[in-house]
């Protein structure tokens, strides 16, 4: 009998990517994770533009497994004023998903900044260049850039001591350098400004951690029905990094997170996308165990690798090398995959940029080869543990 294999997917920011089907093709994935990231958080994807997207994939000859993500607006995470009518849009969104066909959507509800990192070419030993986290560079742009009050608070003293160097010791280029990393989100979207940063800053110390679990759990319960009667799976991204940045809470970080999520909305539609990089970023996390407490409402995985050093600071390690043990994280996942109806997506999330990449404009963490060999690695990896086709 043949056995079950997760569906091997790709991240496509869309025509623009300088990564193109083909490419996608060559490299072995059969899925693609998209989303349209030209239409402003907030606004009804209209039926048309998904189409557009499904035909585009589909002609290539992949499919459009994994929606990632439609964006949750700050005006729902913080449950503001607009936050009503935010929400019909979303779920109109989601409908018209669902009328394509592409029912299992990724999302995050990470306040004001996604994903966090301080340099995006922190060069390898092999010369290849990684996504890179320091937390002497955060606390630099936290207290110089930034100037939050009482950020100085955040930071053990070694910290602040290695800021204040890199402050006397960086050029202005590396200060913005640094400035524009820490601001710039996904690629394709539009960096926040420091302005909005303080303002949302405050906003969500007036919120507090709580304050921010329960708008999650108002926008789980208001989507339920709109997901339960037209089958979409929502799949919540951890918080990445997995630990409070900046000031600002974080939900989405460790295993009693997830079990609170999950139980607060005790629904199938309810999930969570695996991430192993984000999640493996705190040496606190277990993540066989937040695995064990999850899987069954795991509808979409990131497979990735971190190797973290003694002061926390983090570099994205090739995919079955770092701290997170790909092998056995694979091991539960095939496991739980041999018994789905529907195979649980992967993408090898984020790569190197490596080989003729180096050479090439690339969306950061989103090259081709390094990613190519992610997949090809992390494919190998199942089949042996699966023990053949
Ligand atoms: C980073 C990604 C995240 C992810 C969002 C999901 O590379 O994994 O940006 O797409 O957080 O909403």
């Amino acid at each position: 009998m043949k056995k079950n294999r997760l569906t091997q997917s790709w991240r496509w920011y869309g025509p623009e990517d300088p990564v193109s089907l083909q490419d996608v093709k060559q490299a072995g994935a059969t899925s693609i994770v998209s989303a349209l990231h030209y239409i402003p958080h907030g606004e009804v994807w209209p039926v048309a533009d998904i189409q557009q997207r499904k035909q585009q994939i589909e002609d290539a000859g992949l499919t459009w497994s994994v929606v990632e993500s439609v964006p949750v607006h700050e005006a729902i995470k913080t449950r503001t004023e607009a936050a009503d009518s935010l929400i019909l849009n979303y779920k109109q969104t989601l409908r018209n998903l669902a009328s394509c066909g592409i029912k299992t959507v990724c999302y995050n509800f990470m306040p004001v900044l996604d994903w966090t990192r301080t340099q995006l070419d922190y060069e390898l030993k092999n010369g290849a260049k990684a996504l890179y986290f320091n937390w002497s560079d955060l606390a630099l742009f936290d207290l110089f850039v930034l100037k939050r009050t009482d950020a100085a608070l955040d930071y053990p003293l070694e910290v602040l001591a290695e800021a204040n160097l890199k402050y006397k010791r960086y050029t202005a280029a590396e200060m913005a350098m640094l400035t524009d990393t820490i601001l710039m989100g996904i690629p394709s979207e539009k960096a926040i400004s420091l302005e909005d940063l303080n303002a949302s800053i405050a906003i969500y110390k007036q919120l507090g951690r709580q304050g921010l679990q329960q708008n999650l759990l108002w926008f789980l319960r208001e989507i339920a029905d709109v997901c339960e009667e037209n089958g979409v799976k929502m799949t919540i991204h951890p918080d990445d990094p997995p630990y409070p940045i900046l000031g600002l809470p974080r939900i989405a970080s460790r295993k009693e997170d997830f079990e609170f999520i999950l139980a607060g909305v005790n629904k199938p539609f309810n999930g969570v996308c695996f991430c192993t990089g984000s999640l493996g970023a705190s040496p606190d996390n277990d993540l066989l165990a937040i695995f064990s407490v999850v899987k069954e409402r795991v509808y979409f995985a990131h497979l990735r690798n971190v190797k973290r050093d003694d002061g926390g600071n983090f570099y994205e390690a090739d995919h079955l090398d770092g701290d997170v043990d790909m092998y056995r994280v694979m091991v539960a996942l095939s496991a739980e995959n041999a018994s789905r109806a529907v195979p649980i997506p992967f993408r090898p999330d984020h790569g190197h940029q490596m080989l003729d990449d180096l050479h090439k404009t690339t969306n950061p963490g989103y090259s081709a080869i390094g990613r190519l060999r992610g997949l090809a690695e992390l494919r190998g990896l199942e089949l042996g543990i699966l023990g053949g086709y």
